[in-house]
């Protein structure tokens, strides 16, 4: 399997992340990447190939110009007004607060962020658009044939909506490359995500659409990030009603329990018959994950890997999220070596 990568993914190097209520190293950094490439490599997984420059339009297909640009600007405001060090939002809008976009740039932060875990840095315009390039090259790749592709994206992306960013998320790399599959011309595109974390900002961009169906396996908002959207019966609107399926599951959950969820989704997902598959790939899933509760071990990835090449159609994999980084790579690796070894 050719492995897409970019090493600008460096370039998003947060100092703090609030967690648990303190200011403490980010859980997503850059090590993160570096051990699932040293896996890839170890594991012989394939060629890995640098991304293609891709133009900003792809991006702003399924995002606000106006996120894109905060995005982009946003550090050159906050040193302007607060010096070199993480810009964070001050605030967030709570029910029936007003909507406007404020001018000021602690405005604007709490304007496009929905929490204070995703710091915007000297680096973040340039590692989330690589990351972008990387989700699109890969998508590039799988039309040239083959049954997969690993596209290794850092920072992650399914938690960005169309106008606002979080949850260690900047800009949707899997939705860019769903839409960017559409827009090539498929009809009919699954997203299947795996990551402990729902989904939210996929989820909303394709949530009145029929032609991307979305399923999503993950903690039950009542117990866990990003709390506000991933219920049951959240099942898409207008044209997407019956395109959305959310499987979600409770803290403590084992793998006969996720089996059971994911058989679901694999049916549904067979029965949209998809021209392509994007995984959001995300393996915070694990036991020993520092931020997460359900009780998947390594044991079990192949098993994912195995389960999602069922499905039959050609597969993106963008990586999302997993955060014990000395297992990272090694479980990412086992749900892409699990898909390869079957049929
Ligand atoms: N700082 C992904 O796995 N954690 N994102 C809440 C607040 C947010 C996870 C703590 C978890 C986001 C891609
Ligand atoms: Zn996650």
């Amino acid at each position: 399997m050719i492995t897409i990568f970019s090493s600008e993914h460096r370039q998003q190097a947060g100092t703090v992340e609030l967690i648990n209520g303190r200011l403490e190293a980010p859980v997503e950094k850059p090590s993160r990447a570096d051990s699932i490439l040293a896996s890839v490599q170890s594991a012989m997984l394939g060629p890995v190939l640098a991304p293609k420059d891709f133009d900003v339009a792809a991006i702003e297909r399924v995002h606000d110009p106006r996120l894109v640009s905060f995005i982009r600007t946003a550090w050159g405001q906050w040193v302007a007004a607060h010096g070199a060090w993480d810009a964070l939002p001050p605030s967030s809008r709570a029910r029936g607060m007003q909507v406007r976009e404020p001018e000021t740039i602690d405005g604007k932060l709490a304007y496009f962020a929905f929490d204070a875990g995703t710091p915007i840095t000297a680096g973040t315009w340039t590692a989330a658009r690589a990351a972008v390039d990387v989700a699109l090259t890969g998508l590039e790749t799988l039309g040239s044939g083959g049954r997969a592709v690993f596209s290794l994206c850092r920072p992650p992306g399914h938690h960005a909506a169309r106008d606002y960013y979080g949850g260690y998320c900047f800009f949707n790399n899997a939705a860019v490359a769903a839409q960017k599959a559409i827009d090539n011309g498929a009809q009919r595109v699954a997203i299947l995500d795996v990551d402990y974390h729902h989904g939210n900002g996929t989820q909303s961009i394709f949530y009145e659409r029929s032609d991307v169906l979305f399923v999503s396996i993950h903690a039950d908002p009542r117990q866990d990030y990003p709390f506000f959207l991933g219920y049951a019966d959240e099942t898409g609107q207008g044209a997407g009603e019956g395109f959305n399926l959310n499987l979600p599951l409770r803290w403590g959950t084992q793998w006969p329990q996720y089996d059971e969820a994911l058989q679901t989704a694999i049916e549904r997902i067979r029965h949209h018959a998809p021209e392509v598959l994007v995984v959001s790939l995300g393996v915070d899933t694990f036991e020993k994950d520092p931020i997460s509760r359900f009780k998947l071990r390594a044991a079990d990835y192949p098993k994912i890997g195995h389960a999602i090449a069922a499905i039959g159609a050609p597969t993106l994999f963008v990586m999302e999220g997993g955060y014990a980084v000395a297992e990272l790579g090694h479980n990412v690796v086992s749900v892409l070596s699990g898909f390869e070894r079957a049929g």
